[in-house]
């Protein structure tokens, strides 16, 4: 099976991917049933463990939509584990360094590549027969890049080779520019935003993004972001209850 994301961007459209932080395989279907190009299960902030991950990646591929997974740091048995369940990308939290970025991509990798060892379970069965053969071209590796340590080695970590993109993280950015998360983000935060895209692209990698809010997003749109997250299934239950308990006149 080829990745979605990328006929999307072959298309010239940027991705809209959904975001799950509540751990359940219903919650998981229903989203992915929404006409979203990937769904990305997280396993950082998500307060779930690898059996309903797993679930949850079953639950998505009932759908077209490409299945990715948040690791909860850059680790080569995590990694490969949430490969083996058939994520078709994995973005990794706070890469800071060259070296980490060096790490992420060679646990995400097979060889000669990487080092990832063969074993791929259930990604034979979302990916088909010649999933292990085509893995290092259809899996994407993306490294978040959220501290003042990365904005630091930007260049170092986009040139890594293997790396599929640079996956923005604006709520830790803000906390280690700002000591805060302001809503909505300073002109500091913005701005670093729109160099991290401006080097991605320099570098051939894709953008990714998390999106707080609607305003943002637009932002991101006419920076040319590739694949944009817009808030996370907590937020957008409680946006949507708020505003019926508004219409309701209830609040
Ligand atoms: C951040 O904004 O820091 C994130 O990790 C978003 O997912
Ligand atoms: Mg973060």
């Amino acid at each position: 099976r080829t990745n979605g994301l990328r006929a999307v961007w072959n298309e010239g459209r940027y991705a809209l991917n959904a975001w799950l932080s509540i751990g359940s395989s219903y919650s998981a279907e229903v989203l992915a049933h929404l006409p979203y190009d990937a769904v990305t299960v997280d396993l950082q902030h998500g307060m779930f463990d690898f059996e309903t991950a797993l679930a949850m990646l079953q639950a998505i591929s009932t759908t077209d939509a490409v299945p990715l997974v948040r690791v909860p740091e850059n680790a080569a048995w995590l990694i490969q584990k949430v490969l083996d369940m058939g994520a078709y990308g994995v973005i990794c939290p706070m890469i800071d360094t060259r070296e980490a970025c060096e790490a992420f991509v060679q646990a995400v990798r097979y060889p000669p590549l990487g080092k990832r060892s063969f074993g791929p379970a259930r990604g034979l069965l979302y990916g088909g027969g010649d999933y292990a053969a085509r893995a290092n071209e259809t899996v994407l590796s993306w490294a978040m890049i959220e501290t003042e340590t990365a904005l630091a080695n930007l260049d170092a970590i986009a040139s890594v080779e293997g790396l599929s993109g640079l996956y923005i993280g604006p709520s830790d950015l803000s906390m280690t520019l700002e000591g805060e998360v302001a809503s909505p983000l300073s002109p500091r935060v913005v701005r670093e935003v729109g160099r991290i895209a401006a080097v991605a692209h320099g570098h051939g990698l894709r953008v990714g993004t998390f999106c707080p809010d609607v305003a943002f997003a637009r932002d991101m749109v006419a920076l040319g972001c590739d694949l944009m997250t817009v808030m996370n299934d907590a937020g957008l239950l409680r946006k949507a209850t708020g505003a019926l308990m508004e219409e309701l006149h209830f609040a």
